[in-house]
Protein backbone atom coordinates (compact mmCIF):
# COMPACT_ATOMS: atom_id res chain seq x y z
CA UNK A 1 0.00 0.00 0.00
CA UNK A 2 1.36 3.42 -0.39
CA UNK A 3 1.35 5.65 2.36
CA UNK A 4 0.01 9.16 3.20
CA UNK A 5 2.90 12.12 3.66
CA UNK A 6 1.70 14.05 7.27
CA UNK A 7 3.30 17.18 8.11
CA UNK A 8 4.42 16.79 11.92
CA UNK A 9 1.37 18.64 12.65
CA UNK A 10 -0.96 16.49 11.60
CA UNK A 11 0.99 13.42 12.55
CA UNK A 12 0.82 14.95 16.09
CA UNK A 13 -2.79 15.11 16.21
CA UNK A 14 -3.10 11.61 15.99
CA UNK A 15 -2.11 11.77 19.57
CA UNK A 16 -4.18 12.37 22.05
CA UNK A 17 -4.25 13.55 25.86
CA UNK A 18 -3.01 10.60 28.47
CA UNK A 19 -1.99 8.70 24.84
CA UNK A 20 1.13 6.08 25.59
CA UNK A 21 3.66 6.92 23.13
CA UNK A 22 6.88 4.82 22.53
CA UNK A 23 9.59 6.22 20.37
CA UNK A 24 12.40 4.30 18.41
CA UNK A 25 16.13 5.02 19.40
CA UNK A 26 18.73 4.80 21.78
CA UNK A 27 20.28 8.11 23.36
CA UNK A 28 19.87 11.08 20.18
CA UNK A 29 20.77 8.15 17.73
CA UNK A 30 17.50 6.72 16.13
CA UNK A 31 15.24 9.17 17.56
CA UNK A 32 12.44 10.95 16.27
CA UNK A 33 12.83 14.46 15.30
CA UNK A 34 10.03 16.23 14.10
CA UNK A 35 6.52 15.40 15.58
CA UNK A 36 7.10 15.19 18.87
CA UNK A 37 8.25 19.40 18.46
CA UNK A 38 5.07 19.76 16.72
CA UNK A 39 3.35 17.64 19.72
CA UNK A 40 4.93 20.15 21.94
CA UNK A 41 3.39 22.80 20.05
CA UNK A 42 0.08 21.66 20.54
CA UNK A 43 0.21 20.52 24.07
CA UNK A 44 0.93 24.38 24.31
CA UNK A 45 -1.77 25.56 22.86
CA UNK A 46 -4.06 22.83 24.78
CA UNK A 47 -2.56 24.64 27.76
CA UNK A 48 -4.09 27.69 26.64
CA UNK A 49 -7.13 26.87 25.99
CA UNK A 50 -7.64 25.60 30.03
CA UNK A 51 -7.21 21.88 28.93
CA UNK A 52 -4.93 19.27 30.06
CA UNK A 53 -2.54 17.66 27.70
CA UNK A 54 0.14 15.26 28.37
CA UNK A 55 1.38 12.05 27.20
CA UNK A 56 3.49 9.27 28.93
CA UNK A 57 6.92 8.80 26.72
CA UNK A 58 8.61 5.48 26.91
CA UNK A 59 12.23 5.22 24.85
CA UNK A 60 14.81 3.18 24.72
CA UNK A 61 17.18 5.47 26.65
CA UNK A 62 17.68 9.46 26.54
CA UNK A 63 16.66 10.85 23.72
CA UNK A 64 17.06 14.79 22.14
CA UNK A 65 16.10 18.33 22.56
CA UNK A 66 13.19 17.61 19.93
CA UNK A 67 11.37 15.05 22.23
CA UNK A 68 12.36 15.36 26.21
CA UNK A 69 13.60 18.91 25.91
CA UNK A 70 10.41 20.26 23.49
CA UNK A 71 8.67 18.01 25.15
CA UNK A 72 9.49 19.07 28.81
CA UNK A 73 9.62 22.89 28.67
CA UNK A 74 5.91 22.29 27.02
CA UNK A 75 4.69 20.43 30.37
CA UNK A 76 3.48 17.79 28.12
CA UNK A 77 4.94 15.03 29.67
CA UNK A 78 2.82 12.48 32.30
CA UNK A 79 5.11 9.57 32.97
CA UNK A 80 8.47 8.99 31.30
CA UNK A 81 11.03 6.24 31.63
CA UNK A 82 13.35 4.52 31.54
CA UNK A 83 16.09 7.25 30.96
CA UNK A 84 16.60 10.64 30.45
CA UNK A 85 19.58 13.20 30.89
CA UNK A 86 18.04 16.49 29.20
CA UNK A 87 18.40 19.66 31.59
CA UNK A 88 15.03 20.75 30.58
CA UNK A 89 13.80 17.46 31.80
CA UNK A 90 15.47 16.67 35.06
CA UNK A 91 14.45 19.91 36.24
CA UNK A 92 10.63 18.87 35.01
CA UNK A 93 11.11 15.77 37.47
CA UNK A 94 12.91 17.32 39.91
CA UNK A 95 9.94 19.83 40.21
CA UNK A 96 7.67 16.80 40.31
CA UNK A 97 6.26 17.46 37.43
CA UNK A 98 6.90 14.35 35.56
CA UNK A 99 6.11 11.30 37.25
CA UNK A 100 9.60 9.57 35.87
CA UNK A 101 10.71 5.95 37.20
CA UNK A 102 14.02 4.87 36.79
CA UNK A 103 14.17 1.33 35.29
CA UNK A 104 16.92 -0.72 33.81
CA UNK A 105 17.10 0.11 30.24
CA UNK A 106 16.95 -4.06 29.40
CA UNK A 107 13.98 -4.56 31.63
CA UNK A 108 11.40 -2.16 29.78
CA UNK A 109 9.96 -3.73 26.49
CA UNK A 110 8.97 -7.21 28.35
CA UNK A 111 7.14 -5.06 31.01
CA UNK A 112 5.39 -3.64 28.18
CA UNK A 113 4.83 -6.51 26.69
CA UNK A 114 3.35 -7.89 29.94
CA UNK A 115 0.96 -4.74 29.89
CA UNK A 116 2.83 -3.44 32.98
CA UNK A 117 1.69 0.15 32.00
CA UNK A 118 -0.98 0.00 29.85
CA UNK A 119 -1.17 -0.43 25.67
CA UNK A 120 1.00 1.50 23.65
CA UNK A 121 -1.26 4.00 21.17
CA UNK A 122 1.18 5.21 19.25
CA UNK A 123 4.75 4.42 18.10
CA UNK A 124 6.74 7.24 16.20
CA UNK A 125 9.41 5.89 14.42
CA UNK A 126 12.53 7.09 13.12
CA UNK A 127 13.04 5.06 9.64
CA UNK A 128 15.72 4.91 6.54
CA UNK A 129 13.12 3.04 4.75
CA UNK A 130 9.99 1.61 4.83
CA UNK A 131 8.14 -0.71 1.92
CA UNK A 132 4.60 -0.58 0.73
CA UNK A 133 4.79 -3.91 2.46
CA UNK A 134 5.38 -2.28 5.67
CA UNK A 135 9.31 -3.77 6.26
CA UNK A 136 10.90 -0.84 8.15
CA UNK A 137 14.48 -0.17 8.15
CA UNK A 138 15.40 2.27 11.28
CA UNK A 139 18.34 4.68 11.53
CA UNK A 140 21.54 4.97 13.95
CA UNK A 141 19.97 3.34 17.15
CA UNK A 142 17.59 0.60 17.75
CA UNK A 143 15.98 0.58 21.72
CA UNK A 144 12.85 -0.73 22.03
CA UNK A 145 11.22 0.21 18.27
CA UNK A 146 10.83 -3.93 17.89
CA UNK A 147 8.31 -3.96 20.96
CA UNK A 148 7.05 -0.65 20.25
CA UNK A 149 6.19 -1.26 16.99
CA UNK A 150 4.80 -4.72 17.57
CA UNK A 151 2.43 -3.44 20.24
CA UNK A 152 1.31 -0.16 18.78
CA UNK A 153 -2.32 0.42 17.53
CA UNK A 154 -1.01 3.31 15.61
CA UNK A 155 2.81 3.86 13.83
CA UNK A 156 3.94 6.91 12.47
CA UNK A 157 6.78 6.80 10.39
CA UNK A 158 9.11 9.76 10.92
CA UNK A 159 11.45 8.75 7.09
CA UNK A 160 14.63 10.57 7.88
CA UNK A 161 16.31 11.28 4.62
CA UNK A 162 19.69 12.00 5.91
CA UNK A 163 20.11 8.03 6.53
CA UNK A 164 21.79 6.35 3.74
CA UNK A 165 19.21 3.23 2.17
CA UNK A 166 22.56 1.04 2.43
CA UNK A 167 22.20 1.25 6.39
CA UNK A 168 20.23 -1.89 5.69
CA UNK A 169 22.18 -4.48 7.03
CA UNK A 170 23.36 -3.43 9.81
CA UNK A 171 21.03 -4.10 12.62
CA UNK A 172 19.61 -7.45 13.55
CA UNK A 173 16.56 -7.33 15.16
CA UNK A 174 15.66 -10.14 17.43
CA UNK A 175 12.13 -10.08 20.12
CA UNK A 176 12.85 -13.14 22.53
CA UNK A 177 9.76 -14.59 23.95
CA UNK A 178 8.38 -14.18 26.92
CA UNK A 179 8.83 -16.06 30.36
CA UNK A 180 7.64 -19.01 30.56
CA UNK A 181 8.36 -19.64 27.11
CA UNK A 182 11.95 -18.07 27.08
CA UNK A 183 14.52 -20.43 25.34
CA UNK A 184 18.19 -19.57 25.74
CA UNK A 185 19.12 -16.53 23.43
CA UNK A 186 21.50 -18.18 20.58
CA UNK A 187 24.17 -15.65 20.80
CA UNK A 188 27.68 -16.92 21.76
CA UNK A 189 29.96 -14.05 20.55
CA UNK A 190 29.63 -9.73 19.85
CA UNK A 191 29.23 -10.77 15.95
CA UNK A 192 26.94 -13.25 16.25
CA UNK A 193 23.98 -12.44 13.73
CA UNK A 194 20.14 -14.31 15.13
CA UNK A 195 17.74 -12.19 13.61
CA UNK A 196 16.30 -9.78 10.99
CA UNK A 197 17.82 -6.55 9.40
CA UNK A 198 14.51 -4.92 9.10
CA UNK A 199 10.96 -4.79 11.35
CA UNK A 200 7.32 -6.48 9.83
CA UNK A 201 4.70 -4.51 10.83
CA UNK A 202 1.05 -4.82 9.56
CA UNK A 203 0.88 -2.11 6.82
CA UNK A 204 -2.65 -0.95 7.84
CA UNK A 205 -1.20 0.23 10.94
CA UNK A 206 1.06 2.72 9.33
CA UNK A 207 -1.05 6.19 9.60
CA UNK A 208 1.38 8.05 7.36
CA UNK A 209 4.82 8.98 6.76
CA UNK A 210 6.43 12.34 7.97
CA UNK A 211 9.55 13.25 5.82
CA UNK A 212 12.61 14.89 7.66
CA UNK A 213 16.59 15.14 7.39
CA UNK A 214 17.83 16.27 10.56
CA UNK A 215 20.53 14.76 11.08
CA UNK A 216 21.08 13.04 15.17
CA UNK A 217 23.32 16.35 15.96
CA UNK A 218 24.91 14.36 18.87
CA UNK A 219 26.90 16.69 21.24
CA UNK A 220 30.83 16.48 21.39
CA UNK A 221 32.51 15.53 24.18
CA UNK A 222 34.73 17.67 27.09
CA UNK A 223 38.21 17.62 25.67
CA UNK A 224 40.21 15.20 27.51
CA UNK A 225 41.98 16.85 30.77
CA UNK A 226 43.89 15.70 33.47
CA UNK A 227 41.60 14.28 35.54
CA UNK A 228 39.87 12.22 32.62
CA UNK A 229 43.46 11.18 31.16
CA UNK A 230 44.32 9.90 34.71
CA UNK A 231 41.53 7.78 34.90
CA UNK A 232 41.77 6.40 31.55
CA UNK A 233 45.48 5.44 32.62
CA UNK A 234 44.31 4.17 35.65
CA UNK A 235 41.61 1.85 33.85
CA UNK A 236 44.67 0.61 30.81
CA UNK A 237 46.94 -0.17 33.82
CA UNK A 238 44.42 -2.37 36.04
CA UNK A 239 43.52 -4.07 32.40
CA UNK A 240 46.72 -4.45 31.64
CA UNK A 241 47.80 -6.13 34.79
CA UNK A 242 44.81 -8.32 34.34
CA UNK A 243 45.68 -9.79 31.32
CA UNK A 244 49.32 -10.00 32.60
CA UNK A 245 48.68 -11.97 35.58
CA UNK A 246 46.29 -14.49 33.48
CA UNK A 247 43.11 -13.38 35.00
CA UNK A 248 41.75 -12.32 31.89
CA UNK A 249 40.91 -15.21 29.12
CA UNK A 250 42.11 -15.43 25.57
CA UNK A 251 43.77 -11.79 25.70
CA UNK A 252 40.95 -9.69 25.88
CA UNK A 253 37.32 -10.16 27.54
CA UNK A 254 34.46 -7.92 25.39
CA UNK A 255 34.41 -4.44 26.55
CA UNK A 256 31.20 -2.41 28.03
CA UNK A 257 31.33 1.00 28.14
CA UNK A 258 28.96 4.13 29.62
CA UNK A 259 28.64 7.20 27.95
CA UNK A 260 30.04 10.39 28.07
CA UNK A 261 33.73 12.35 28.93
CA UNK A 262 34.83 9.71 30.99
CA UNK A 263 33.80 6.91 28.76
CA UNK A 264 35.26 8.57 25.72
CA UNK A 265 38.41 9.70 27.60
CA UNK A 266 39.13 5.73 28.61
CA UNK A 267 38.49 4.66 25.19
CA UNK A 268 40.72 7.11 23.84
CA UNK A 269 43.56 6.17 26.37
CA UNK A 270 42.89 2.51 24.81
CA UNK A 271 43.87 3.78 21.40
CA UNK A 272 47.14 5.38 22.32
CA UNK A 273 48.85 2.92 24.06
CA UNK A 274 50.22 0.29 21.87
CA UNK A 275 50.40 -2.53 24.42
CA UNK A 276 46.77 -2.49 24.33
CA UNK A 277 45.38 -5.81 22.76
CA UNK A 278 42.93 -5.70 19.95
CA UNK A 279 39.48 -5.96 21.27
CA UNK A 280 35.72 -6.59 20.88
CA UNK A 281 33.02 -4.73 22.79
CA UNK A 282 29.57 -5.43 23.51
CA UNK A 283 27.69 -2.54 24.58
CA UNK A 284 24.80 -0.03 23.99
CA UNK A 285 26.51 2.98 22.63
CA UNK A 286 29.39 3.84 20.71
CA UNK A 287 30.64 6.64 20.63
CA UNK A 288 33.08 8.80 18.29
CA UNK A 289 36.33 6.87 20.50
CA UNK A 290 34.92 3.24 19.05
CA UNK A 291 35.05 5.04 15.79
CA UNK A 292 38.59 5.75 15.87
CA UNK A 293 39.67 2.43 17.47
CA UNK A 294 38.03 0.78 14.32
CA UNK A 295 39.72 2.63 12.45
CA UNK A 296 42.67 2.32 13.65
CA UNK A 297 42.36 -1.89 13.96
CA UNK A 298 42.42 -2.08 17.64
CA UNK A 299 38.32 -2.07 18.10
CA UNK A 300 37.86 -5.20 15.61
CA UNK A 301 33.99 -5.39 16.24
CA UNK A 302 31.06 -3.63 18.10
CA UNK A 303 27.78 -4.93 18.95
CA UNK A 304 25.62 -2.54 20.22
CA UNK A 305 21.90 -0.60 20.56
CA UNK A 306 23.27 2.79 18.79
CA UNK A 307 25.59 4.74 17.43
CA UNK A 308 25.92 8.39 19.22
CA UNK A 309 28.20 9.84 16.94
CA UNK A 310 28.85 13.18 16.05
CA UNK A 311 27.89 14.07 12.81
CA UNK A 312 31.01 14.94 11.68
CA UNK A 313 32.18 11.12 12.37
CA UNK A 314 28.52 9.98 11.21
CA UNK A 315 29.17 11.59 7.81
CA UNK A 316 32.59 9.03 7.72
CA UNK A 317 30.54 6.51 9.01
CA UNK A 318 27.73 7.00 6.06
CA UNK A 319 30.52 7.57 2.87
CA UNK A 320 32.18 4.27 4.20
CA UNK A 321 29.14 2.09 5.66
CA UNK A 322 29.99 -0.89 3.86
CA UNK A 323 33.73 -1.12 5.87
CA UNK A 324 31.47 -0.25 9.09
CA UNK A 325 28.65 -2.96 8.26
CA UNK A 326 31.77 -5.58 8.58
CA UNK A 327 32.79 -4.10 12.41
CA UNK A 328 29.00 -3.04 13.74
CA UNK A 329 25.83 -4.81 14.63
CA UNK A 330 22.85 -2.53 16.05
CA UNK A 331 20.62 -4.47 18.39
CA UNK A 332 17.23 -3.56 20.53
CA UNK A 333 17.93 -2.95 24.52
CA UNK A 334 16.84 -5.77 25.24
CA UNK A 335 19.24 -7.86 23.46
CA UNK A 336 22.69 -5.81 23.85
CA UNK A 337 21.73 -5.35 27.62
CA UNK A 338 20.52 -8.64 28.46
CA UNK A 339 21.73 -9.99 31.44
CA UNK A 340 21.91 -13.46 30.05
CA UNK A 341 24.13 -12.75 27.33
CA UNK A 342 26.47 -10.19 29.65
CA UNK A 343 26.80 -13.28 31.88
CA UNK A 344 27.62 -15.63 28.95
CA UNK A 345 29.64 -13.71 27.25
CA UNK A 346 31.85 -12.45 30.33
CA UNK A 347 31.83 -8.57 30.04
CA UNK A 348 34.15 -6.05 31.42
CA UNK A 349 32.11 -3.91 32.09
CA UNK A 350 32.85 0.39 32.45
CA UNK A 351 30.73 2.73 34.24
CA UNK A 352 30.97 5.94 35.40
CA UNK A 353 29.51 6.28 39.22
CA UNK A 354 28.21 9.83 40.54
CA UNK A 355 29.07 9.15 44.20
CA UNK A 356 30.87 5.93 45.41
CA UNK A 357 31.36 5.18 48.95
CA UNK A 358 33.96 3.85 51.25
CA UNK A 359 32.30 0.68 51.06
CA UNK A 360 31.67 0.22 47.03
CA UNK A 361 28.64 1.09 47.35
CA UNK A 362 27.48 2.98 44.12
CA UNK A 363 25.33 6.09 43.78
CA UNK A 364 24.87 6.72 39.83
CA UNK A 365 21.86 8.38 39.55
CA UNK A 366 21.03 10.82 42.54
CA UNK A 367 23.28 14.33 43.20
CA UNK A 368 23.11 14.80 46.96
CA UNK A 369 20.70 11.78 47.48
CA UNK A 370 17.33 13.59 46.42
CA UNK A 371 17.81 15.20 42.96
CA UNK A 372 17.37 12.98 40.08
CA UNK A 373 20.30 13.12 37.95
CA UNK A 374 19.83 10.91 34.36
CA UNK A 375 18.68 7.25 35.38
CA UNK A 376 20.54 3.86 36.23
CA UNK A 377 20.47 3.63 32.77
CA UNK A 378 22.52 0.24 31.15
CA UNK A 379 24.45 0.21 33.89
CA UNK A 380 22.64 -2.25 35.98
CA UNK A 381 22.16 -4.76 33.29
CA UNK A 382 25.84 -4.75 32.71
CA UNK A 383 27.61 -4.26 36.56
CA UNK A 384 25.74 -7.33 38.15
CA UNK A 385 26.41 -9.78 35.34
CA UNK A 386 30.08 -8.57 34.41
CA UNK A 387 33.11 -11.01 34.71
CA UNK A 388 34.90 -7.34 36.07
CA UNK A 389 32.89 -4.89 36.78
CA UNK A 390 34.66 -0.86 36.85
CA UNK A 391 33.24 2.02 38.06
CA UNK A 392 35.21 4.98 37.48
CA UNK A 393 34.69 8.66 38.60
CA UNK A 394 36.96 12.29 39.61
CA UNK A 395 38.16 11.98 43.04
CA UNK A 396 36.35 15.39 44.01
CA UNK A 397 33.08 17.29 42.27
CA UNK A 398 32.25 21.18 42.17
CA UNK A 399 35.77 22.71 42.91
CA UNK A 400 37.04 20.09 45.52
CA UNK A 401 33.34 21.13 47.61
CA UNK A 402 32.01 17.51 47.22
CA UNK A 403 33.90 14.38 47.57
CA UNK A 404 32.70 11.91 45.10
CA UNK A 405 33.52 9.42 47.82
CA UNK A 406 31.74 9.67 50.91
CA UNK A 407 31.19 7.66 53.85
CA UNK A 408 27.78 6.13 52.85
CA UNK A 409 26.24 6.39 49.22
CA UNK A 410 22.86 8.75 49.31
CA UNK A 411 21.36 6.43 47.03
CA UNK A 412 22.15 2.99 45.70
CA UNK A 413 22.05 1.86 42.75
CA UNK A 414 24.92 -0.51 42.35
CA UNK A 415 25.71 -2.42 46.07
CA UNK A 416 29.21 -3.66 47.10
CA UNK A 417 28.44 -7.07 45.67
CA UNK A 418 28.51 -6.04 42.17
CA UNK A 419 31.32 -3.61 41.95
CA UNK A 420 34.75 -5.61 41.64
CA UNK A 421 36.88 -2.14 41.09
CA UNK A 422 36.78 1.51 41.62
CA UNK A 423 39.01 3.83 39.95
CA UNK A 424 39.69 7.62 39.80
CA UNK A 425 42.33 9.73 38.87
CA UNK A 426 44.21 9.08 42.15
CA UNK A 427 44.74 5.18 41.62
CA UNK A 428 43.02 1.93 41.96
CA UNK A 429 41.31 -0.31 44.69
CA UNK A 430 40.80 -3.89 43.64
CA UNK A 431 38.07 -4.65 46.11
CA UNK A 432 37.52 -8.37 44.69
CA UNK A 433 37.68 -10.62 47.93
CA UNK A 434 38.12 -8.02 50.34
CA UNK A 435 35.60 -7.42 53.71
CA UNK A 436 34.61 -4.07 54.43
CA UNK A 437 37.25 -3.26 56.15
CA UNK A 438 40.03 -3.75 53.82
CA UNK A 439 37.12 -2.00 51.01
CA UNK A 440 37.38 0.86 53.18
CA UNK A 441 41.13 1.15 53.56
CA UNK A 442 42.00 0.15 49.88
CA UNK A 443 39.17 3.55 48.85
CA UNK A 444 40.25 5.86 51.19
CA UNK A 445 44.20 5.08 50.62
CA UNK A 446 43.97 4.67 46.55
CA UNK A 447 41.21 6.51 45.26
CA UNK A 448 39.78 9.22 47.73
CA UNK A 449 41.23 13.40 47.13
CA UNK A 450 44.09 14.13 49.43
CA UNK A 451 41.02 17.17 50.55
CA UNK A 452 39.23 14.39 52.25
CA UNK A 453 41.68 11.40 52.78
CA UNK A 454 42.14 11.90 56.56
CA UNK A 455 37.98 12.68 56.92
CA UNK A 456 37.58 9.31 55.67
CA UNK A 457 39.91 7.78 57.84
CA UNK A 458 38.53 9.23 60.98
CA UNK A 459 35.16 8.17 60.06
CA UNK A 460 35.69 4.35 60.21
CA UNK A 461 37.41 5.14 63.72
CA UNK A 462 33.75 6.37 64.46
CA UNK A 463 32.02 3.19 64.51
CA UNK A 464 30.28 2.99 68.01
CA UNK A 465 30.48 -0.94 68.46
CA UNK A 466 32.79 -3.17 66.82
CA UNK A 467 31.06 -4.60 63.53
CA UNK A 468 31.19 -6.11 59.89
CA UNK A 469 30.60 -2.73 58.22
CA UNK A 470 31.80 0.13 60.46
CA UNK A 471 29.46 2.80 60.38
CA UNK A 472 28.36 5.40 62.72
CA UNK A 473 24.70 5.93 61.60
CA UNK A 474 25.05 9.41 62.96
CA UNK A 475 27.37 10.54 61.13
CA UNK A 476 26.73 8.22 58.20
CA UNK A 477 25.02 11.49 55.52
CA UNK A 478 27.66 14.18 57.65
CA UNK A 479 29.59 14.86 54.21
CA UNK A 480 25.87 15.55 52.86
CA UNK A 481 24.27 17.62 56.04
CA UNK A 482 27.51 19.52 55.77
CA UNK A 483 27.09 20.16 51.95
CA UNK A 484 23.34 20.80 52.42
CA UNK A 485 24.42 23.61 55.14
CA UNK A 486 27.37 25.04 53.74
CA UNK A 487 28.25 23.87 50.45
CA UNK A 488 31.61 22.55 51.44
CA UNK A 489 32.10 18.72 52.26
CA UNK A 490 35.53 19.53 53.79
CA UNK A 491 34.46 21.43 56.69
CA UNK A 492 32.46 18.12 57.86
CA UNK A 493 33.46 18.00 61.68
CA UNK A 494 33.00 14.36 63.31
CA UNK A 495 32.69 16.07 66.46
CA UNK A 496 29.03 17.16 65.77
CA UNK A 497 27.78 13.64 65.48
CA UNK A 498 29.39 11.99 68.48
CA UNK A 499 28.74 14.73 71.55
O1 LIG B 1 28.14 18.51 36.71
O2 LIG B 1 27.78 19.13 34.39
O3 LIG B 1 27.25 20.73 36.23
O4 LIG B 1 29.64 20.15 35.69
O5 LIG B 1 27.76 15.65 37.67
O6 LIG B 1 29.71 14.57 35.91
O7 LIG B 1 32.09 13.90 35.92
O8 LIG B 1 31.15 15.11 33.87
O9 LIG B 1 30.56 12.70 34.41
O10 LIG B 1 29.18 13.22 32.30
O11 LIG B 1 30.30 11.01 32.73
O12 LIG B 1 28.28 11.73 34.05
C1 LIG B 1 27.07 9.25 36.55
C2 LIG B 1 25.89 11.24 35.68
C3 LIG B 1 28.32 10.88 35.16
C4 LIG B 1 26.58 9.42 34.08
C5 LIG B 1 26.95 10.20 35.38
C6 LIG B 1 28.46 16.44 38.65
C7 LIG B 1 29.62 17.02 37.87
C8 LIG B 1 28.95 17.35 36.55
C9 LIG B 1 28.52 15.08 35.42
P1 LIG B 1 28.21 19.73 35.68
P2 LIG B 1 30.95 14.14 34.99
P3 LIG B 1 29.61 12.18 33.26
C10 LIG B 1 25.44 3.69 29.69
C11 LIG B 1 25.47 3.47 31.16
C12 LIG B 1 24.21 6.46 34.83
C13 LIG B 1 23.78 5.71 33.61
C14 LIG B 1 24.83 4.83 33.05
C15 LIG B 1 25.27 8.64 34.22
C16 LIG B 1 27.98 16.19 36.36
O13 LIG B 1 27.61 8.55 33.73
O14 LIG B 1 24.19 9.17 34.05
O15 LIG B 1 25.86 4.53 33.66
N1 LIG B 1 25.36 7.33 34.58
N2 LIG B 1 24.57 4.35 31.87
O16 LIG B 1 30.15 18.15 38.51
C17 LIG B 1 27.07 16.10 42.84
C18 LIG B 1 28.60 14.33 43.04
C19 LIG B 1 28.98 14.55 41.68
C20 LIG B 1 28.33 15.58 40.98
C21 LIG B 1 29.77 14.58 39.67
N3 LIG B 1 29.15 13.36 43.77
N4 LIG B 1 27.64 15.12 43.56
N5 LIG B 1 27.38 16.35 41.55
N6 LIG B 1 28.86 15.55 39.73
N7 LIG B 1 29.87 13.95 40.85
C22 LIG B 1 24.62 4.85 29.11
C23 LIG B 1 23.13 4.62 28.98
O17 LIG B 1 22.55 3.96 29.76
C24 LIG B 1 22.42 5.26 27.87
Amino acid sequence: MSFRILTPQEAASYIKNEDNVGLSGFTAAGTPKVVTEALAVRAEEEHAQGRSFKVSLFTGASTNDHVDGALARANAIDRRTPYQSHKDSRNAINKGDINYFDMHLSQLTQSLRYGFFGDIDVAIIEAADVTPEGEITLGTGVGGAPTFIRLAKKIIIELNKSLPKEIKGIHDIYEPLDPPLRKEIPLYKPSDRIGSPTIKVDPEKIIGIVETDLTDNVSGFAPVDDTTMKIGENVIKFLKDEIKSGRMPHGMLPLQSGVGNIANAVLGCMGKDDEFPEFEMYTEVVQDAVIDLMKQGKCKFASTCSITISDEVMKDVFENIEFYKQRLVLRPGEISNNPELVRRLGLITMNTALEADIFGNINSTHVVGTKMMNGIGGSGDFTRNAYISIFSCPSIAKGGKISAIVPFVSHLDHSEHSVSVLITEQGIADLRGKSPRQKAEAIIENCVHPDYKQLLRDYLNLSTNKAHTPHNLNAAFGFHNQFNASGDMRETNWADYVK
